[in-house]
């Protein structure tokens, strides 16, 4: 069955194509598109053509899977070009997400009608590329200059309704009548003498090239995203160029930059992540049938840093949500910071006052274990200290009804461990959350030696509902995260007493693509986590810091002075209490260049990553990629670390370790997958 076939309704021509999952612009819907529009064209009855998908989606792009293979023909800016040159009008009738190649094919199409529901977008920059079916010179022509700049250098996409008010769709189609309204559009349109040609308009770029500032203005308010990033400096590059320059040489640009792109590191690190991200959804040996627990009711423990983001993830999916603490004072403190945190979301506009009140309206906040009877899955959020945890493991099994699940938010300590404390251990699994658990993305969901398959399936499911990837991590301290991040600590701190200064091992790590380095990290987190003014020592420069004072940017030093607006800036009182532990530590001092810090670091959590992948506490190297993207801030065109040294070469990794030994001290050792695939010239993904 081809996957493209075409249907007669009259004089109309509609062309079905039918390529799950998500109609990708592969080789064979590419040759079955341009062979029905030849066969609109050479056919007289027809007056005009539809194009629409059926399954959940319009196309959703080129086929991703195709890239870096060599091309088929018709390429995609060939069957665009030829829908465009159809003598006949032809109508995109759009559903779902019309994506990158996708909207590309509409916008050579002469006219476009969507669904209320349907989303359009060219999110080719987040693969690391630029739209390279035309996109770059069509969009502009069609949507105007400043719509088209945000969309193609951010990659978000727009819904239907901004669609037509941008002049992107001419008309919206009723919910279920996709299919008969294209038709009417279409025979409509038949009868109009002339039809709109995207490559040949100019008056909705006409205004920019009037303003060609509008492009440094653009680059100006974007230069954060911009950072360390080729692709978006492309789309800017490519759009100005359809402002200033002819169809078919901006095109010639286009293709231009598309090809250097596509066959860089960044885009091959990008499309690895998109594939990684979809890969981690996945449980190898849990069969398909295995079935899932309903979770109609979530009950929270600990009201603290996280417990209260932790439970805004499940209010904002329409849970209701049972939060419980031992004291009223954090409750109401507690619940205060999740009204904050949405009234903030609400002025910003990103919600409604009504969905504030509706989402508070499911908080249920109680000092009453018993309250919790009814749930179908607890996540305890309480202080990290593992008899405090097996204490609460204890009561919650005693109390909320059986076949629910019990969770438990610990950063470093065993799932197991709690597990024994239940007559359920096959219910109990990690949610590891990241703070700020109501924005960041990532979940670590930790699989218990008896966690049954079940229960890992439904809490998967459940991450995708609250929109969170979920990574599956063993039972190890840390978990994968953490694990890695703690070697590269220790490293950090060991720099400072060899010579390095805080602010040359943040920079080393900022140049490198990370929002911040583990100083600036610490300070924000606050240096005073887990300690106390009475239990403090002096014998760390992260104790003195705190009994000077200096726990963080929450009062205006730690490693760094800040300024009101929060600004660090190199402390000379911290580089004093720096040079004392130093001068004690006896230790040669030296000038570390940035290369030399980044192997320092991000070798040895490469090492940790291999050791967590031989012990198979992830299931695959890019499992690891996805947690430090998500959850660490690693550079994503840079693939994650475990890609980042597949890219390098394990042997180089392998090397610098080697040449680091004495430095990274006679307890350090080497992964032993790390040595056979460096030995074997292979990588890790
Ligand atoms: N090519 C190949 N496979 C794709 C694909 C694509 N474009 N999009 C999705 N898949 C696979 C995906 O790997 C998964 O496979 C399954 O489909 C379901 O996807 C010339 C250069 C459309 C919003 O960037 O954003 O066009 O894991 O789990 O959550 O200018 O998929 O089941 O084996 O993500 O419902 C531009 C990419 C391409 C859009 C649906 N297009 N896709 O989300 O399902 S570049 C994109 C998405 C391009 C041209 C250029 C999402 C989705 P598996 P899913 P979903
Ligand atoms: P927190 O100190 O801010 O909050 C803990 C809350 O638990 C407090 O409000 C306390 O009153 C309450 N609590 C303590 N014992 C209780 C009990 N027996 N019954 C009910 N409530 C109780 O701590 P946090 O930062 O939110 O950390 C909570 C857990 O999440 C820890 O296991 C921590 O390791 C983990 N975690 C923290 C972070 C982070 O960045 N803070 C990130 C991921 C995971």
């Amino acid at each position: 069955m081809s996957v493209i076939t075409t249907q007669r309704d009259g004089d109309i021509l509609v062309i079905v194509s039918d390529n799950p999952p998500v109609n990708a612009l592969g080789h064979a819907v590419r040759a079955g598109l341009a062979a029905a529009i030849s066969e609109a064209a050479g056919d007289d009855g027809i007056k005009a053509v539809v194009i629409r998908c059926d399954g959940r989606t319009f196309f959703a792009g080129a086929d991703i899977t195709e890239f870096g293979k060599p091309p088929l023909a018709p390429s995609l800016p060939d069957v665009v070009d030829a829908i465009e040159q159809c003598p006949k009008p032809v109508v995109a009738a759009i559903h779902g997400t019309a994506l990158g190649g996708g909207l590309e094919v509409a916008l050579g199409c002469h006219y476009r009608i969507a669904v209320p529901s349907a989303k359009l977008g060219l999110p080719e920059v987040k693969l690391g590329l630029l739209p390279g079916a035309g996109g770059t010179q069509r969009l502009p022509r069609v949507a105007g200059v400043a719509d088209a700049l945000s969309m193609i250098v951010t990659g978000d996409p727009v819904d239907a309704a901004r669609a037509l008010e941008i002049g992107l769709v001419d008309r919206l189609a009723g919910a279920d009548t996709l299919a008969e309204d294209a038709i009417a559009f279409a025979r409509d349109v038949a009868a109009r003498a002339g039809h709109p040609v995207s490559s040949l308009r100019t008056d909705r770029i006409a205004e920019a090239a009037n303003h060609p500032q509008v492009f440094d203005k653009f680059i100006a308010e974007n230069a954060r995203r911009l950072k360390g990033f080729d692709a978006p400096k492309a789309c800017v590059e490519a759009v100005r160029a359809a402002v200033d320059r002819p169809f078919d040489e901006g095109i010639r640009l286009e293709r231009e930059l598309f090809m250097k792109l596509v066959s860089g590191t960044q885009s091959k690190a990008m499309r690895h992540l998109f594939f990684a991200e979809r890969q981690a959804a996945k449980i190898d040996g849990i069969p398909a049938d295995t079935p899932m627990i309903d979770i109609a009711r979530v009950g929270i423990l600990g009201a603290g840093t996280m417990g209260g983001g932790i439970a805004m993830n499940f209010l904002s999916a329409g849970l209701p949500v049972t939060l419980v603490e031992r004291e009223q004072a954090a409750l109401d403190r507690g619940v205060a910071t999740i009204r904050k945190n949405y009234e903030r979301t609400a002025a910003r506009g990103r919600m409604t006052a009504e969905q504030v009140e509706a989402a508070m309206a499911l908080l249920t906040p109680t000092l009453a274990y018993e309250d919790l009877a009814d749930c179908d899955l607890v996540i305890e959020a309480v202080f990290e200290l593992m008899e405090i945890k097996k204490e609460v493991f204890r009561r919650l099994d005693a109390i909320v009804k059986p076949g629910a699940i019990l969770a438990s938010n610990t950063s470093y300590l065993d799932i197991d461990e709690m597990a024994a404390e239940t007559k359920r251990p096959e219910a109990v699994v990690g949610l590891h959350f990241f703070s700020p658990a109501n924005i960041m993305r990532l979940l670590e969901v930790v699989r218990g030696a008896r966690t049954s398959p079940s229960v890992l399936k439904t809490v998967m499911a459940l991450a995708k509902k609250i929109g969170k990837i979920a990574v599956v991590s063993g039972v190890c301290p840390g978990f994968i995260g953490n694990r890695m991040l703690r070697p590269r600590q220790t490293e950090a701190q060991k720099l400072l007493l060899e010579g390095a200064s805080p602010w040359e091992v943040d920079a080393a790590l900022t140049e490198f693509g990370f929002p911040m380095g583990p100083f600036q990290m610490a300070d924000l987190a606050g240096l005073d986590l887990g300690w106390t003014a009475e239990g403090s020592t002096s014998s760390t420069i992260r104790e003195v810091l705190c009994e000077r004072g200096r726990r963080g940017q929450k009062t205006g030093s730690g490693f760094y002075d800040y300024d009101d607006n929060r600004r660090g800036a190199p402390s000379p009182e911290t580089e004093a209490i720096i040079a004392e532990f130093a001068a004690k530590s006896g230790l040669p001092q030296r000038k570390f260049s940035a290369d030399e810090i980044r192997e320092r670091l991000l070798y040895p959590m490469i090492n940790e990553g291999a050791k967590i992948l031989e012990e198979g506490m992830a299931q695959r190297a890019s499992d690891i990629d996805i947690v430090w993207l998500n959850g660490y801030g690693w550079p994503a065109y840079t693939g994650g670390p475990m890609f980042w040294a597949d890219t390098i070469g394990l042997k180089t990794v392998l090397d610098g370790l080697e040449r680091q030994a004495d430095a990274l001290g006679p307890d350090f050792t080497v992964s032993s997958l790390l040595k056979s695939k460096a030995g074997a010239g292979e990588t890790f993904n």
